[in-house]
């Protein structure tokens, strides 16, 4: 026990010491040269979107590439007063009563294993949720869950050739359903991990979940989808084959291999329609040890990271984080061996795939290997965490002479700053990687930017991929907590640029002066209101303490980026109304007092202009539409 954590210990000093191995060139002509490669010229655009994952921040952040600027953020699980995400009903309601989440892996929807630019789906991993946004307005349009039976959503958001299923893992296991307690000491007789398929309507994204399946308490960690001969299947890591439930940091790096989840999930759905299944919180949940065929475990080393299939489908890597070298499994073989039953035996009734048949070689990449990135042209990318580095080697099918020696099938190493996490190519988990571009995601970038505190920036780097060897050609910031993104041809989507007024099918539009005013009914006060440059009409609201308000403001441009914003003064309400938009607020008033409102988004040279008053009356006073017993003070 000693020894092996002595070793870890070890190999993190060294990894320290070699940070700094990689100086970018000195050499002008070089410096030029990659300036030019990510130099996006005032007036010209980038070729691609990279949509990268937010963690702990809860959203996702647009940048483009090559310049790697950071364009845009997509509010996804915390609100965002920037685009007023978080403060009126229907963001609010998606969010429900949760203001963060811990977005790890962004999954592009796929039509026949390629991207089709419609959606962009986004795990929770804090509290256990699947969020859809469209990639029509770049907009969060559903968020799904806490899913049940399911804690710690982080081995996802993995989504199927065609979409039919994201597919997820849990990181954490408890007893379940939720709700239920027991002992962490009895962590493996009553703690449960799970595997869910989340179904995605192939019409309008909305996603529920579909099925479950049951599996013993490891921690499963990444995961991908398969394709071509690996259609239909799945796969993920664990790190916790020991089953330990304290000390993880020793007690779960005890084993050489663990047991990785190789997941038939067609047969899944099958054995659910066939009615296999047993309900558990509303949902048909597998038992693979009564129901064969959907589940298999094969061991891997060590304590691995990232499963990741190439874009044939044949080749499945994983990355062991404590071991030097990258597993790459045969899907061909991992077939025969179940055709075969070519098992080295089982766990709690599910078959442990036999190792040597199965695996097609250990490459050795070098320390920390974490995730594996395709380009189509029969190479892989790994980024390693401990060597601080991005590592391209050949996949198979290798030669002789590489097969007895596989050190010769590793062809290029380039620098990364440092502690690479993810990386990314262009499409890489679809049968059709494109681009030249590789983006290396640093986790412990420790003095890459000018000093701001105890807190250091984090980076991202920019890497040529498209000749024999890599070149590393810029960096820039990377807002927290990057994990994987993914990144998309700009011509691959056409956002809208204003919603149409025929679309809005809000039945609180107001798109003229008549259809907008205040009204009373009991002591519900409903407002609607239209914003065009650079007023609010009305811009006076009547109502009294204890009433109930509602605020409907309709942006009735329709010219793109005219932005309309709603600010409350004291009472926390920031709306951000798109041209062609509708939204809503609903308050309680409980204080008397006049609060201005006023247009928070910059929209006209008379933006300052744009403001009113709500006014909040004593009971019984103010003008009769407030319910006191002036004159009507509104329009
Ligand atoms: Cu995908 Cu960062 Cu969640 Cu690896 S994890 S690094
Ligand atoms: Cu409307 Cu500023």
């Amino acid at each position: 026990m000693k020894t092996k954590s002595m070793t870890a210990l070890a190999i993190i000093i060294t990894a320290v010491s070699l940070v700094g191995c990689g100086k970018s060139s000195t050499n002008q002509a070089d410096r030029t040269a990659n300036a030019l490669a990510s130099y996006v010229a005032p007036g010209e655009k980038d070729e691609y979107y990279l949509f990268y994952s937010g963690g702990h921040s809860g959203q996702v952040f647009v940048a483009g590439i090559p310049s790697l600027r950071h364009i845009s953020t997509i509010p996804v699980f915390a609100p965002y007063p920037g685009t007023g995400y978080g403060f009126d009903e229907e963001s609010k309601k998606m969010l429900g009563n949760f203001t963060w989440g811990d977005v790890h892996h962004p999954g592009l929807s796929q039509t026949n294993s390629k991207y089709d630019g419609r959606w962009l789906f986004v795990n929770d991993n804090a509290n256990n949720r699947i969020a859809r946004i469209d990639l029509k307005d770049f907009k969060t349009h559903q968020i799904l869950g806490p899913i049940p039976n399911s804690v710690g959503n982080h081995g996802s958001s993995f989504i199927t050739e065609n979409s039919e299923y994201i597919l997820c893992a849990t990181r954490f296991s408890v007893p379940l359903p939720k709700g239920r307690v027991a002992d962490p000491n009895d962590y493996e007789k009553e703690f449960n991990g799970m595997v869910s398929g989340i179904k995605v309507d192939p019409q309008t994204g909305e996603m529920k979940v579909g099925w479950q399946i049951l599996t013993p308490p490891f921690d499963w960690d990444l995961g991908s989808t398969g394709k071509g001969p690996s259609s239909g299947w799945a796969f993920w890591t664990s790190y916790n084959t020991e089953m330990a439930h304290d000390t993880l940091e020793v007690n779960a790096t005890q084993k050489d291999r663990d047991l990785c989840a190789i997941v038939n999930w067609r047969a899944a759905e099958k054995a659910v329609a066939d009615g296999k299944a047993e309900m558990m919180d509303g949902v048909p949940i597998i038992d693979p040890a009564k129901v064969p065929g959907v589940l298999y475990f094969v061991p891997i080393g060590k304590s691995p990271h990232g499963m990741d299939v190439d874009p044939t489908g044949k080749w499945v890597v994983a990355g062991g984080k404590l071991q030097p070298a990258t597993t790459v499994l045969n899907f061909e073989k991992v077939q025969a061996a179940i055709n075969n039953k070519t098992f080295e035996g089982e766990f709690r009734g599910i078959p442990i795939l036999k190792y040597e048949a199965v695996v097609e070689g250990e490459v050795p990449v070098g320390l920390g290997p974490l995730h594996t990135q395709y380009d189509g042209k029969g190479n892989a990318y790994t980024s390693m965490f401990i060597d601080s580095c991005i590592v391209k080697w050949k996949l198979p099918p290798w030669s002789d002479a590489e097969k007895k020696d596989l050190t010769k099938a590793v062809l290029d190493k380039v620098p990364a700053h440092f502690s690479t996490g993810h990386l990314v190519v262009a499409g890489s988990d679809t049968a059709h990687p494109y681009g030249k571009w590789c983006v290396a995601m640093n986790k412990l970038s420790a003095g890459r930017h000018i000093n701001v505190g105890p807190a250091q920036p984090e980076s991202s780097q920019l890497i040529d991929i498209s000749g024999d060897k890599m070149k590393m050609i810029a960096e820039s910031y990377t807002e927290p907590e990057p994990h994987f993104a993914q990144i998309l041809k700009v011509t691959d989507v056409q956002p809208t640029e204003v919603y149409p007024k025929d679309e809005n099918k809000d039945p609180n539009a107001v798109w003229e002066k008549a259809q907008s005013g205040v009204t009373r009914n009991g002591n519900q006060v409903d407002a609607k209101l239209m914003a065009i440059r650079s007023r609010y009409n009305p811009d006076r609201i009547d109502a009294q303490v204890g009433d109930e308000l509602t605020v409907h403001v309709t942006n009735v441009e329709q010219t793109r980026d005219m932005i309309h914003g709603f600010g409350l003064i004291e009472h926390n309400i920031n709306m951000v109304i798109d041209p062609g938009e509708t939204k809503t607020f609903r308050i309680k008033l409980t204080k008397p007092g006049v609060f201005p409102f006023y247009c928070t988004n910059f929209c006209s040279a008379l933006h300052q202009e744009m403001q009113g008053y709500l006014v909040v009356w004593e009971p019984g006073e103010g003008p009769s539409s407030a319910g006191g017993g002036g004159s009507t003070a509104q329009k």
